[in-house]
């Protein structure tokens, strides 16, 4: 596979790692999203702590509202976080 289909693979394992820990396999509840960012994105989006903090990311995130993230609302949260990394080495690159 490509770079790309192997990144987008990741992607897919990753949440399906996370997701399957507890209750429903296929969607992350906050629990999950939490040790998620902690564990796979230390670096871009740092360490979670505070709950008030992973209440109002879920609340963003969940837009069918039923309190757990599922691959469609964790594709957005990918999406955030990809586009912020972008904005950051772009202006990186000008300096
Ligand atoms: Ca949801």
């Amino acid at each position: 596979m490509t770079d790309l289909e192997n990144s987008l693979a990741t992607i897919i394992d990753v949440f399906h790692k996370h997701a399957e820990k507890e209750g429903d396999k296929h969607k992350l509840k906050k629990s999950e999203l939490k040790d998620l960012i902690n564990d796979e994105l230390p670096n871009l989006v740092g360490q979670v702590k505070d709950q008030a903090t992973m209440d109002s990311l879920m609340e963003s995130l969940d837009s069918d509202g039923d309190s757990e993230c599922d691959f469609q609302e964790f594709m957005t949260f990918i999406t955030m976080v990809a586009v912020c990394c972008h904005e950051f080495f772009e202006h990186h690159e000008d300096e």
